[in-house]
């Protein structure tokens, strides 16, 4: 197993020291990649400050803030040509604990081989702390929501604190994903699905952010429902349409 751990940041002064020395004494084995949009408030020096005093971490900078999705996909494909075996999504904002990732790495290096690990906040023994109880009621139906609406095995097809497989990511198109807010995720997720890959679950607890701000505004989350609705009404659209032809094509057949 050679594991990239990735961390987007965005103004995450105060929080990329103690994520990135918390994420080296949990998993010693991995490296680190931190991809930072051009911070304004200078994470991206910070991070070139701490790797080079540290072989095992490494910085990507971009050229302007162009949201998480982009940031992953470019870190992915920085991870599919050195010889990643697995790479991990992780927040520099506290709300992943980097102590509970050698559980999810465990959980990927089982036999059963899955391609994608989700840390969960909605299975069995995972938790959610901090949340006002409206953002997380509304956390919970929309991933309801968009597990049935799109087919998807996996309770909580939003979170970010995930592990993939190289493999995986390499039998996706990742430049069909939608990279935008939430739907990230859930896209991702969809797309891995798709492929034929093998997700399962582990429960997380996910902390509140501990400090610096969001960057998420709070009508992605509908803007991911809405995405949502419409890809399940075109795939239905299109499932429609198969059968309609099916019919059309045995009825003309019995002429
Ligand atoms: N490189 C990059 N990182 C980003 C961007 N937007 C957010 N991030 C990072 O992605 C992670 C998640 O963003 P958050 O602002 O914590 O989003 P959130 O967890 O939904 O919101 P909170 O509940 O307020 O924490 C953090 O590590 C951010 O610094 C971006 O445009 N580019
Ligand atoms: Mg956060």
């Amino acid at each position: 197993m050679r594991v990239l751990v990735i961390i987007p940041t965005y103004n995450e002064l105060e929080s990329l020291p103690p994520i990135i020395s918390r994420t080296r004494a949990a998993v010693v084995e991995a490296d680190i990649l931190v991809v930072d949009d051009n911070s304004p408030d200078g994470t991206g020096e910070l991070a070139d400050e701490l790797a080079a005093q540290d072989s095992q971490i490494h910085v990507l900078h971009r050229a302007g803030k162009e949201g998480l999705g982009r940031a992953y996909i470019e870190a992915f494909e920085w991870a599919m040509e050195r010889g990643y075996t697995h790479v991990v999504e992780m927040d520099a904002d506290g709300s992943h604990r980097p102590e509970q990732l050698p559980l999810l790495l465990e959980r990927a290096a089982m036999s059963d081989h899955p391609d994608l690990v989700i840390g969960s906040r909605y299975v069995r023994g995972g938790k959610l702390e901090g949340w006002p109880k409206s953002r997380e009621a509304l956390s919970r139906a929309g991933n309801l929501y968009i597990k049935v609406w799109l087919g998807l095995p996996a309770s909580d097809v939003t979170a970010g604190f995930r592990v993939y497989t190289v493999s995986i990511l390499q039998r996706i198109n990742l430049n069909t994903v939608e990279a935008k807010g939430y739907f990230f995720q859930t896209d991702m997720t969809d797309h891995v699905h798709r492929a034929g890959g093998h997700i399962v679950e582990m429960p997380i607890n996910f902390a509140q952010r501990e400090v610096g701000e969001s960057k998420l505004s709070g009508n992605v989350f509908t803007e991911s429902l809405i995405r949502t609705t419409k890809m399940g009404v075109a795939r239905r659209g299109t499932q429609l349409k198969g059968f309609a032809e099916g019919v059309l094509r045995k009825v003309r057949s019995k002429k």
